[in-house]
């Protein structure tokens, strides 16, 4: 299985146009528009999730990011992501990924399931442990389709600047990992490639 689906679905339990916006004095923003109906469907997979076959499916509506936005303030790395429907249904991993000017990788993730949060962690991408981290925050919103998620600063060395990528992954049956998932890297307009990891946006430098 690719990096991407391996983290997204070990963390589960069960196994464009990008223009630069007006900076707010305290923070550094980016905006990415994200391919309307580039939803990845992976199908055919074997019992582990693993060997899928890829393709995009321009009817999908779930999970298609169509825009985010990633701010790097005084005190704080976030992200916002808007969809065309989000819904609280089935099993859902958000990942927010994090590189550092100081080398730093993280992988944020929350995984909802029917609407709760089940798990909630950043992993050090080098051997996939968990960091501790004390005020990562999540705000999921199925009426106006939007997730924001953000982690402390001080979890990630205070960095000078940073690089985000998010992606979302819906598991079609949690008990039944055969029957597949749906993905949109909310940076990669097209096939979200399950060999891939999340594609990261430009240089973010602290507010
Ligand atoms: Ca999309």
């Amino acid at each position: 299985m690719n990096s991407l689906s391996r983290r997204l679905l070990a963390v589960a339990g069960a196994a464009a146009l990008s223009v630069g916006l007006a900076t707010p004095a305290q923070a550094e923003q980016w905006a990415h528009n994200d391919a309307r109906g580039d939803v990845t469907v992976s199908s055919g997979c074997d019992d582990s999730g693993s060997n899928c076959t890829d393709a995009v499916d321009a009817t999908q509506a779930q999970p298609d990011v169509l825009r985010v936005v990633a701010t790097h303030t005084t005190d704080r790395v976030k992200v916002t992501a808007r969809y065309a429907e989000l819904g609280p249904g089935l099993t859902k991993a958000h990942v927010l990924r994090v590189v550092t000017n100081e080398g730093l990788h993280r992988h944020f993730a929350v995984v909802t399931d029917s609407g709760h949060v089940v798990v909630k962690e950043m992993d050090r991408d080098s051997d996939g442990s968990k960091v501790s981290c004390t005020g990562l925050r999540q705000s999921i919103d199925y009426t106006a389709n939007t997730v924001a998620m953000s982690i402390p600063r001080s979890c990630l060395s205070s960095p000078r600047w940073v690089r985000v990528g998010f992606g979302t992954q819906v598991v079609r049956d949690i008990s039944d990992l055969a029957q597949g998932y749906k993905s949109d890297d909310g940076l990669r307009s097209g096939l979200t490639a399950s060999t891939s990891d999340l594609v990261l946006g430009p240089e973010l430098s602290r507010g």
